[in-house]
C-alpha cells in the first residue's frame, strides 16, 4: 500500500509530504491546505424579502391592537351614557304619574356620570297616549348621543343640542335615535 496515499486520503486535507535526510524516513509537514466550503450569507434579496414579511406581520399586530383599543373604549362610553340613561329613569319612575310628562325634554348626561370633557346630551321623550295600550300606561323613551374619548359621535344629535336639527335624522323617522337608548312603560 503506498503510505502516502492513505495517510493524504485519511485526513481531512491535503498534505504534501517530503522526504528529507539519508534514509528517507523522516518526513515533514511542507504545507497544508484545508479544503473549506465557502460561506453561506443572506443575499440581499434574501433579506428585503424578510424585512418585507416582518413589516407585514407588524403592520396586522398594530392594527389589531389599534381596532381593540377602539371598540374599548366605545364599550366604556357606552355603559357609561346607558349608565346615564338608567339613572335619569329611575328620577322619572320616582315622579308622580300624572307629572312623568313634565320630564320630557332634553337633559345633561353629566349630571348622570357622563364624562364632562366629553360632549355628550341626553333626551327624554314622552308618550302618553298610544294605541293599543290603556290610558295607565305611559312610555318613556330615553336617548343619549356623544363623543367618544377618540372623537367619534354617536347618536344622530350631533350637534348636542337635545333637538333634532335639520340634516341630523339619518333614519328619516322624525326622533333622535343612537345606539344608546332606554324604553319604559310606567303605570299609574
Ligand atoms: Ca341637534
Ligand atoms: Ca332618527
Amino acid at each position: 500500500m503506498d503510505r502516502k496515499k492513505s495517510f493524504c486520503g485519511l485526513w481531512p486535507f491535503r498534505a504534501s509530504l517530503r522526504a528529507s535526510g539519508r534514509g528517507g524516513h523522516i518526513f515533514k509537514i511542507a504545507s497544508l491546505s484545508v479544503e473549506t466550503k465557502p460561506k453561506k450569507g443572506f443575499t440581499l434579496i434574501e433579506v428585503a424579502l424578510a424585512l418585507a414579511i416582518l413589516a407585514v406581520t407588524l403592520s396586522g399586530l398594530l392594527l389589531t391592537y389599534v381596532s381593540m383599543f377602539v371598540l374599548t373604549d366605545m364599550q366604556r362610553d357606552h355603559a357609561l351614557a346607558s349608565n346615564a340613561l338608567l339613572a335619569r329613569l329611575e328620577e322619572i319612575r320616582a315622579m308622580g304619574f300624572d307629572d312623568i310628562s313634565t320630564a320630557a325634554g332634553s337633559f345633561n348626561l353629566t349630571d348622570y356620570g357622563f364624562p364632562a370633557n366629553q360632549s355628550s346630551r341626553g333626551r327624554v321623550d314622552v308618550v302618553t297616549s298610544f294605541s293599543g295600550y290603556p290610558t295607565t300606561l305611559t312610555k318613556v323613551r330615553l336617548v343619549a348621543c356623544y363623543a367618544t374619548r377618540l372623537n367619534r359621535t354617536v347618536g344622530e344629535d350631533r350637534n348636542f343640542n337635545g333637538v333634532l336639527d335639520s340634516g341630523e335624522d339619518v333614519n328619516n323617522n322624525s326622533r333622535i335615535d343612537s345606539a344608546a337608548e332606554v324604553v319604559s312603560l310606567i303605570a299609574k
